[in-house]
């Protein structure tokens, strides 16, 4: 009896479970950082040799770079991904939400926040939402805790088409309306350290989707005018400083061995280029949709690695779903995989080899390994014409073809077949099992 009265004492000082997994199997606080038009090579990690990016260089050198990261053309679409593990099409959510719209992130979904939640983490919305700005479909009442920040884009101004003025939300009340933006990154960086601070005891999951680097661009005085690349420049290095408040509030907590940090995009560049990709924001061209990517968890992800796996915000849920112990919804369809073999060894192998790239709630190409399909733009197929400046079906190689410049078509007409009746088969598939959006009834 006194020796299992001793071994239960230790179990309890020492936290052992008498499985070594599961004890190593801690959840992690999460902090998911989200930019607004982000492009790949926006930032020094991803090859940008102009702004300067120290935080985000660091984080690289201490976590794992993601090359292949998928997100969508534009903002809503990239929010449902994200937030449901779903391709927006299969949630019926289309490209850009407007103030005059009654739809939503449909409340039956499971979002992030949700999932977190069954494992009582404490949940917040700092930044954009853009997924219904009508009360039913706000962050409140779709998993967080907390909100604060902007129900849709920036650019969504007073005046603008009618436009009411542009709302600041502090939970569910309205506290300004057109706000000075150029403040936004840094009290959206207050908010979620404080947070951070309140929540440092209990898992807390921080959902951080920055309304820079949208247009209207605006930066605080102490980095308005510094950068090398203008006021797009002053911005992303405003954006830099936000990650390394975060990262230096974590570190202090003693946060830092259990917070997992995401740091991505929601769409390709406005108006530059993202190179060595072709195409920006609003083409499914890999420029408008691959995402600077980078995770950073000490002692569970390598430092300094980087992962060419395809991947994508559509991963992110059924990710954190695994990491945090909770269970996926088993009543409906998701599109995104766990993609935690990554993040302990990117060389482990693919988790998925397709990826399906939608304009809208239209199919637009699909990748499979590293051939990616459009398909004829005859009949006004979204998938072509401005994009790839080819009318019939093309196919490029990704191994070798970033640029998307070379198609290889009429070369291998049995890979434009397969790819075809792939691009077919999947894009009726989420035809028949889409679910509805969100209807605000009024
Ligand atoms: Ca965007």
């Amino acid at each position: 009896m006194k020796l299992i009265t001793s071994l239960v004492f230790l179990m309890l000082v020492f936290g052992w479970s008498g499985n070594g997994e599961a004890a190593n199997r801690a959840t992690p606080n999460i902090v998911l950082i989200f930019i607004d038009d982000m492009g790949y090579a926006d930032i020094g990690p991803f090859g940008n040799t102009e702004v300067k990016t120290p935080n985000l260089d660091r984080f690289a050198k201490e976590g794992m770079k993601f090359t292949s990261f998928y997100a969508t053309p534009v903002c809503s679409m990239s929010r449902a991904c994200l937030m449901t593990g779903c391709y927006n099409a299969r949630v019926s959510m289309p490209g850009v939400l407007f103030p005059r719209d009654n739809v939503g992130l449909n409340p039956s979904e499971v979002t992030l926040a949700e999932i977190v939640k069954q494992k009582d983490y404490a949940t917040c919305a700092i930044g954009k939402w853009h997924l219904g700005h009508h009360p039913e479909f706000m962050p409140l009442r779709q998993g967080f805790d907390r909100f604060f920040g902007l129900p849709y884009s920036n650019d969504m101004l007073a005046g603008r088409n009618g436009m009411p003025p542009l709302p600041l939300y502090d939970n569910d009340q309205v506290i300004e309306t057109e706000p000075d933006q150029s403040q936004l990154t840094k009290r959206y960086t207050e908010k979620a350290i404080e947070f951070i601070r309140q929540h440092q005891s209990k898992p807390f999951f921080v959902y951080l989707p920055h309304t820079m680097i949208h247009f209207p661009l605006a930066a605080s005085a102490d980095f308005l005018g510094k950068s090398k690349m203008g006021l797009i420049g002053d911005t992303i290095e405003e954006i830099d400083w936000s990650v390394g408040q975060i990262m230096s509030t974590l570190k202090e907590l003693n946060l830092d061995d259990s917070t997992l940090v995401v740091f991505t995009s929601d769409n390709g560049p406005a108006r530059r280029e993202a190179p060595p990709f072709r195409g920006n924001k609003g083409t499914n061209l890999e420029g408008g949709v691959r995402e600077p990517c980078m995770m950073r968890w000490p002692g569970k992800i390598p430092a300094g690695t980087t992962c060419h796996e395809i991947a994508g915000n559509i991963d992110i849920l059924p990710t954190f779903a695994t990491l945090v112990g909770a269970e996926l919804p088993q009543d409906r369809v998701l599109d995104g995989r766990d993609i935690t073999s990554l993040m302990y060894d990117p060389k482990s192998g693919p988790v998925r080899d397709t990826h399906l790239y939608y304009s809208g709630l239209k199919l637009a190409a699909i990748r499979q390994g590293n051939w990616k399909y459009f398909p004829s733009s005859v009949g006004g197929n979204a998938g072509n014409n401005k994009q790839t400046n080819e009318s019939k079906a093309a196919i490029y190689d990704l191994s070798s073809d970033l640029g998307e410049s070379n198609n290889l078509a009429k070369a291998n007409p049995d890979v434009v077949a397969k790819l075809e009746q792939e691009f077919k088969a999947r894009g009726e598939e989420i035809e028949t099992n889409k679910r509805p959006m969100g209807r605000h009834a009024d």
